[in-house]
């Protein structure tokens, strides 16, 4: 194996697609917080999927936006291009070439198992949905094998993805020798789930119904605490935790928690005999004060697209050194003849 984690800590590597022009609030607690945190304890590899985004239909000039957008997103919510590697999918295209060596090792049986192919091509409509959402998973072990990484943090929903990940690590080990770390999945606590205002038992997602139950990092802050004093609730009037009874508030109180630190138990003995209007219109200051500092940095970031494409430009570099270390091994393993000079 060519590119094993260096010195004493482990590689972790995970990434977002850009199908949005904002991330949410799910997305920001659910991962982005953990990303920040971890690049300090592992050496973390993050990226921007743009290939994986056109598995369904992408208007082009709104995608080259999007990524950058994004970027900026993952770099104003803590993702220190210093601490980590940080880099667009597109502009390394390792990940294309060993994608193709998976595609081969792949079962049609085991692809068709997905259930994230199930889910979206029911979705867009069976029929039009196309072949590279059906091989996305294994585009996504490709992204994850190039890099050798220990660790990949996902949510719940990602799990599968990664088991065919470890799955296709052993599969090409044993078939043509040893070539890739078996990764493990990195879950979140489901304590991370954040829900749709309007709709409390739904996870709140970019691809949901109505953006009035989104918090997103980009919108103005009037529009997102309006969406807070406006997230449904129910009859009663206790403030208190029940996921089952009291989803709504349930809801705002895990977002009261995470963003401020304190327990649960504490910000309700905080609102004991309070109205719902009362968490409400303190849970939207909160919201505010902590996503308008990364909204505004987001947006000075955007400002000067050249420096930002210069940053994602060095992440490349870094990650290229990496994966075609892997990729020449696989090409080697595998049987193809190396070309002149060596060069891919
Ligand atoms: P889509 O609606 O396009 O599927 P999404 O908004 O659900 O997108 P993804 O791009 O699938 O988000 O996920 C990016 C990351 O954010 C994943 O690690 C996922 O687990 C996490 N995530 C997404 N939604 C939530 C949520 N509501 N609560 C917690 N984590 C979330
Ligand atoms: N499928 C993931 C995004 C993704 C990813 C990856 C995550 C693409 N490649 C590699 C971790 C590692 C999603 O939709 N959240």
């Amino acid at each position: 194996m060519t590119t094993p984690t260096s010195g004493a800590r482990q590689r972790v590597l995970s990434g977002m697609q850009p199908s949005g022009d904002s991330l949410h609030l799910g997305n920001y607690l659910g991962a982005l917080v953990h990303w920040v945190r971890m690049q300090d304890e592992y050496e973390a590899i993050y990226f921007i999927p743009d290939l994986h985004a056109i598995t369904v239909p992408q208007e082009p000039g709104e995608l080259a936006e999007r990524t950058r957008r994004t970027a900026a997103q993952y770099i104003a919510g803590g993702v220190d291009v210093d601490k980590c590697t940080l880099f667009v999918q597109s502009h390394v295209p390792e990940h294309a070439q060993l994608g193709w060596v998976l595609n081969c090792i792949t079962g049609f049986g085991e692809a068709s198992r997905m259930t994230q192919f199930k889910d979206k091509s029911l979705k867009h409509g069976a029929d039009s949905a196309s072949v590279g959402l059906f091989t996305y998973p294994i585009l996504q072990a490709a992204d994850i094998l190039l890099y050798q990484p220990e660790g990949v943090p996902v949510g719940e929903d990602q799990r599968q993805h990664v088991e065919l990940s470890r799955d296709l690590a052993q599969r090409f080990n044993s078939r043509f020798g040893e070539a890739f770390v078996v990764p493990k999945p990195f879950i979140q606590k489901e304590s991370a789930k954040i829900y749709d205002l309007q709709n409390p038992t739904a996870k709140m997602s970019k691809s949901a119904g109505s953006p009035a139950g989104l918090i997103n990092l980009m919108d103005n802050p009037k529009v997102t605490a309006k969406r807070i004093k406006s997230a449904v609730t129910d009859t009663e009037t206790e403030i208190r935790f029940d996921k089952e009874a009291k989803p709504g508030i349930s809801n705002l109180l895990t977002i009261y928690s995470m963003l401020t630190g304190k327990s649960i138990d504490e910000i309700v003995g905080d609102f004991h005999g309070k109205m719902y209007g009362h968490l409400k219109t303190e849970l939207a200051d909160v919201v505010v004060a902590h996503l308008d500092p990364i909204r505004t940095r987001a947006e000075e970031l955007l400002g000067d697209p050249a420096e930002l494409d210069l940053l994602l430009a060095r992440g490349a570099e870094k990650a290229r050194s990496i994966a075609s270390a892997t990729l020449t091994e696989v090409y080697s393993k595998v049987g193809f003849l190396p070309p002149l000079g060596g060069a891919r």
